[in-house]
């Protein structure tokens, strides 16, 4: 398989839906024929099960529950859209994948990590990103900006500052562990630093 798969991960309002723009711009400007999806979702069933996890009325959801709810939307994408798409040799670009799981439902809701790892195995079967780029900036940035967009807030929006901090620390604590695979991405420079640092990680990709 020649194609690479690259998720993008970080707080809320880090930057991602961006960033995931400009990667898509640079890399079908060097001809990759690239599939753009993101988690919860990427698949009609996977859409589904993002709207219960996602839907601020959806209140009193158990963490067991959410986490399953995540790998069952997982699993489909996985066998739809993300192994067929590195069979023909297409480049895939995710909008979050399973570190996501680790830092939320691990740090956030204090799922055991171990348990996470088991459903991960069992789901992904050795598939793992190539590349993951993680936007990391300080939580009360991430909120201010979510906020200003003026737009309605998720369920996972409605959470406390702590909730993301201990989100935030379990990806920089990947990001320690998985060097080679997880680039951390200073989220708080301006938009424009942050796209020259991103073309220089995917020069490398695209020369690998
Ligand atoms: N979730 C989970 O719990 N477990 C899992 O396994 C998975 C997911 C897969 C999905 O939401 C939710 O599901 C997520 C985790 C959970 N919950 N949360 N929170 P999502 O990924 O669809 O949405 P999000 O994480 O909330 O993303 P977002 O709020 O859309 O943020 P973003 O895409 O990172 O940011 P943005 O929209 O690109 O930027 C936000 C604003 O800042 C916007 O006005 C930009 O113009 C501005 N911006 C962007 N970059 C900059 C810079 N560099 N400087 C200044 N301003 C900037």
């Amino acid at each position: 398989m020649t194609g690479k798969f690259i998720s993008i991960e970080g707080v809320e309002g880090a930057g991602k839906s961006t960033q995931l723009a400009f990667i898509q711009r640079y890399l079908s400007e060097q001809g990759k024929q690239l599939v753009v999806t993101r988690e919860p979702g990427g698949t009609e069933l996977g859409e589904q099960i993002r709207t219960l996890l996602l839907t601020p009325t959806t209140t009193g959801m158990a963490s067991d529950t959410e986490l399953l709810l995540m790998f069952a939307a997982r699993a489909e994408h996985v066998e739809q859209v993300i192994k067929p798409a590195l069979e023909r040799d297409d480049w895939v670009l995710s909008d979050r994948f399973v570190d996501a799981t680790f830092a939320y439902q691990g740090g956030g809701r204090g799922i055991d990590l171990q348990r996470i790892s088991t459903l991960s195995d069992w789901t992904l079967k050795g598939l793992q990103t190539d590349v993951t780029f993680l936007f990391d900036l300080p939580v009360e940035i991430g909120q201010q900006r979510v906020l200003s967009r003026n737009e309605g807030i998720d369920r996972f929006e409605q959470e406390k500052v702590d909730f993301f901090q201990r989100i935030r620390e379990l990806y920089l604590q990947r990001a320690q562990q998985e060097p080679n695979r997880i680039k951390v991405i200073d989220a708080s420079k301006s938009i424009v630093e942050i796209e020259l640092q991103l073309t220089v990680l995917l020069d490398k990709l695209l020369t690998n």
